[in-house]
């Protein structure tokens, strides 16, 4: 009995040594990290802020808490950003498309049509491309940890199935707060409505808009099927999501730490991107479960969108964007091979 006693205690001891040591050893302050995101806690991108506060934890022995805030509960894509720069708030995630009023070379990936697959997309991100786009956010003072992936957009409405471009003629549609939408809808002929997300379904459950466009991960977990009836696998753009973080706090982070959100960051984008291709799958058999009515566009007509965007992209080129249009297209290129 003593000797067991004993045992118990020793392993106890060793146990309780060895356990914390990685953690303890290290400069970890406990800090609480206030995350805000758009969608839903249940939607692909709740689950990978989930994953990140666990990894966060994992990582940390427990110091370092994530508390994840949804449905844009601290507000808006745009007034977090800014909530992060004022340092009023620690981490985000959202779209890079409303990130165009502080680093204006982000619009290039809102050019349609440009990648063909997720891979491509990932090559590109995480290559140097992304990434120096990404460390421009530096000196506006944020901080571009990682891309997760929204996904190919699609185009819903609640007034007629798109099958050709004229469809769209008179259409409000919804689109996110960045120019380049705005002249590639306004260029098919549609009405282009700035909105934030946040407004988004009030808006067209009101009419206020009758249509907008979003990954069918997004249609679904925000329940979109709700109120509009037409979905077109347009998949026009392929859009990211980045994890940004307050320069401002991270500055004053230790060594450890940073080094700690780095890597639950890779860890998370690595999850994110797996579980978003996966949802993603399942997506289109659901919405038509729930009553929505879902058509393709024929690869003539994407032609012919191709040739409609042409004027938004020569616009956004001569405005600026040629060099980075011109090294996108370069690294797609060389990803492509
Ligand atoms: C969520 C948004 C969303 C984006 C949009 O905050 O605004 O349509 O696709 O994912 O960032």
């Amino acid at each position: 009995m003593k000797f067991l006693r004993s045992l118990l205690v020793a392993t106890g001891l060793a146990a309780a040594a060895l356990a914390p040591v990685a953690a303890n050893a290290q400069d970890i302050k406990p800090r609480l990290i206030r995350f805000g995101y758009g969608l839903s806690e249940s939607s692909n991108q709740g689950r990978a802020v989930k994953f990140f506060v666990d990894e966060m934890a994992k990582r940390s022995g427990g110091k370092l808490k994530v508390k994840g805030f949804a449905d844009a509960s601290l507000g808006s894509d745009i007034q977090m950003q800014n909530a992060l720069i004022g340092g009023a708030q620690e981490m985000m995630v959202g779209s890079t498309a409303t990130l165009v009023g502080i680093v204006k070379d982000f619009a290039v990936f809102d050019l349609p049509f440009l990648f063909n697959n997720e891979q491509e997309a990932d090559a590109v991100f995480d290559g140097p491309f992304g990434q120096k786009l990404a460390a421009k956010l530096d000196e506006k003072g944020l901080v571009g940890l990682v891309y997760w992936e929204n996904g190919f957009r699609n185009l819903t409405n609640s007034k007629r199935p798109v099958t050709k471009v004229e469809d769209l003629k008179g259409i409000k549609l919804r689109v996110m707060q960045n120019p380049v939408y705005i002249d590639m809808f306004n260029g098919f002929g549609a009405n282009a409505v700035p909105l934030s997300f946040s407004e988004l379904f009030t808006a067209m459950e009101t009419g206020t808009v009758d249509g907008q466009e979003n990954p069918v991960t997004t249609i679904q977990s925000s329940k979109f099927y709700e109120v509009q009836k037409y979905l077109t696998i347009s998949k026009h753009v392929y859009s990211p999501w980045i994890v940004l973080a307050s320069k401002r706090w991270f500055d004053g982070l230790s060594a450890d730490e940073r080094k700690i959100i780095n890597e639950a960051a890779v860890a998370s984008r690595d999850f994110e991107r797996k579980d978003s291709r996966d949802a993603s799958k399942q997506s289109i058999a659901y919405l038509k479960d729930k009553g929505m009515q879902i058509n393709e566009l024929s690869d003539a007509e994407l032609g012919r969108m191709r040739e409609m965007v042409k004027p938004a992209m020569d616009k956004f080129a001569a405005e600026g964007g040629a060099e980075q249009l011109k090294d996108l297209q370069a690294e797609i290129a060389k990803v492509r091979k």
